[in-house]
């Protein structure tokens, strides 16, 4: 596929620039940009230059697989983050959010001197800031005026934090003037988010830069690149966030750093085993064995199987195997994955090896699937493929990978009983959203029934928080953010793009 260059709208009328965005005219949006334009005119004195917008994501198979060089199949959402920008007086960013409560902050130009370490949500301003200077290999000659406003729920496996890095990445590279790839912002905006937190693989950037309206992606990585996957007619994908916050930079992303962990040790294992010289143990340590094109063959089951035969090795055992101490094999990373070992009790390299090459496997399918040339009538059995699929990625992801959680389950559970074919967890788990694979005339009822059986049952039972609700008016109980916000169908919004208002 050719290189395409970030999509630059010049913008002479807004509301036909954000039609062809989002492929409709969404309510309110109009008003949105406007109030952004505005809003930046009062605080910083001058109208801003561009505004960067970069989307959130649902991934709908393949989790857990990016950062072993697998491919993966998300789609772009029509939730995003915008950011407006203009130059500043002196030689610092600020920022500033529209979102209530949330602090300002400024930092100087000079890349070098700025750092991270994932105190607020600005430090994925600073690693968007910094990510830009390294890829131009210069810093910014002015100062930044930033302000930003998102929409993708936190915290929700929804990617709130790839929109916001992107978009600002975007807004940035817009004012400095600067013409840029795809598949280039993708790979650095990976890069940057890899300096708050989490030790990701890049299926978020990719998708939030590349996606495109109307198509799902099959994205494969090293380098970045994607196809189409063009999905059945008949079906909608519906997103329910399960209001189980997945804390990943804390809680969660010691568990997500954790199988990345499990992850190498697994392939190093495997590698000793099978008698791979050091040097390529060490390769395969850093990459899990993936193929030269990330590819499955089928028969690393049986080979995950007969290696690692226990459930749970220690840290003495791995070292024994592997004839290097843990801490030495991870040092020296982003992340601090070697300050895991006190945290952590044994290391399941068998049942997160065996999920990951079965997902590998799945994404191969699903495309397949979408791909193979159907008659009309063969529609729904393609559909019921793709929904088993789905089902099987989700019991995969929480028997094998272990990062689902009891409120998600049930969410899955309820959204099966409600009628959609297929239904999963999406995006790193432990909480978050599932996303379900609805037959098209049942969206309504569908949405309507998880209302009552996961939402009100779990309110009723006191297992969600009575915060996150206020009453309706109606006698009844509603989303403090909007049922609209909780739960959706979404068809597959574009990726991340420059708006010049100069
Ligand atoms: P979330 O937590 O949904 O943003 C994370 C990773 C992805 C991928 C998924 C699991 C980050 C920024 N993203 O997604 O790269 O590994 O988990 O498939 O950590
Ligand atoms: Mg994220």
């Amino acid at each position: 596929m050719a290189d395409r260059t970030v999509e630059v709208y010049r913008v002479q009328e807004l509301e036909s620039v954000l039609d062809s965005l989002y492929g409709t005219s969404v309510e309110g949006a109009t008003e949105r940009y406007a109030n952004l334009i505005n809003d930046f005119k009062n605080k910083y004195g001058v109208a801003p230059e561009f505004i960067g917008r970069s989307p959130g994501r649902v991934n709908i198979v393949g989790e857990h697989i990016d950062y072993e060089g697998y491919s993966v199949l998300p789609m772009a959402i029509r939730q995003d983050t915008i950011v407006a920008i203009g130059r500043a007086s002196d030689l610092n960013v600020h920022v500033a959010t529209l979102a209530p409560g949330l602090t300002e902050e400024e930092f100087t130009i000079d890349a070098e001197r700025i750092g991270v370490a994932l105190h607020t949500w600005v430090d994925y301003v600073k690693a968007a800031y910094i990510g830009v200077c390294k890829h131009l290999q210069r810093n910014s000659s002015t100062g930044l005026n930033l302000l930003i406003e998102g929409q993708v729920p936190q915290g929700s496996g929804l990617s709130s934090s790839a929109a916001l890095v992107c978009a600002t990445a975007l807004a940035i590279l817009g004012l400095l003037g600067e013409t840029v790839l795809q598949a280039e912002v993708a790979q650095f905006t990976a890069e940057c988010e890899k300096f708050v937190g989490t030790e990701s693989g890049g299926m978020d950037q990719a998708i939030s830069i590349m996606g495109e309206l109307g198509k799902a992606k099959l994205v494969h990585f090293n380098p970045i690149r994607t196809e189409d996957a063009p999905l059945p007619k008949g079906a909608s994908f519906v997103i329910a966030n399960s209001l189980a916050v997945s804390k990943k930079a804390e809680g969660a992303a010691r568990q997500y750093n954790m199988r990345v962990v499990e992850c190498r040790l697994a392939a190093a294992v495997l590698g000793v085993k099978l008698g791979l010289e050091p040097d390529d143990v060490r390769a395969a340590q850093s990459k899990m064995l993936a193929g030269p094109k990330g590819s499955v063959t089928g028969a690393e089951a049986e080979v995950v199987k007969k290696y690692l035969d226990k459930e749970k090795y220690t840290q003495a055992e791995l070292e024994q195997l592997l004839g290097v101490e843990l801490e030495k094999m991870f040092e020296g990373n982003n992340n601090q994955l070697d300050e895991l070992w006190p945290w952590c009790s044994g290391f399941n390299l068998r049942d997160r090896a065996l999920h990951v090459y079965s997902e590998a496997a799945r994404v191969v399918d699903f495309k397949a699937i979408c791909d193979s040339e159907a008659k009309q009538d063969d529609e729904p059995k393609k559909l019921d493929k793709l929904a088993t699929l789905m089902k099987q990625s989700h019991a995969s992801c929480r028997y094998e990978y272990d990062c689902s959680c009891e409120e998600l389950n049930h969410l899955v559970e309820a959204s099966i009983n409600a009628g959609a074919l297929g239904s999963r967890l999406t995006g790193a788990g432990w909480g978050g959203c599932t996303v379900s694979l609805v037959p098209e005339g049942k969206v309504e009822s569908f949405i309507a029934e998880v209302k009552q059986k996961y939402y009100m049952a779990k309110l009723e039972a006191k297992k969600l928080s009575q915060k996150d609700f206020k009453e309706d008016g109606k006698g009844g109980w509603e989303p403090v953010v909007g049922w609209k916000n909780v739960i959706f169908a979404s068809p597959p919004g574009s990726g991340g793009a420059i708006l010049d208002l100069t």
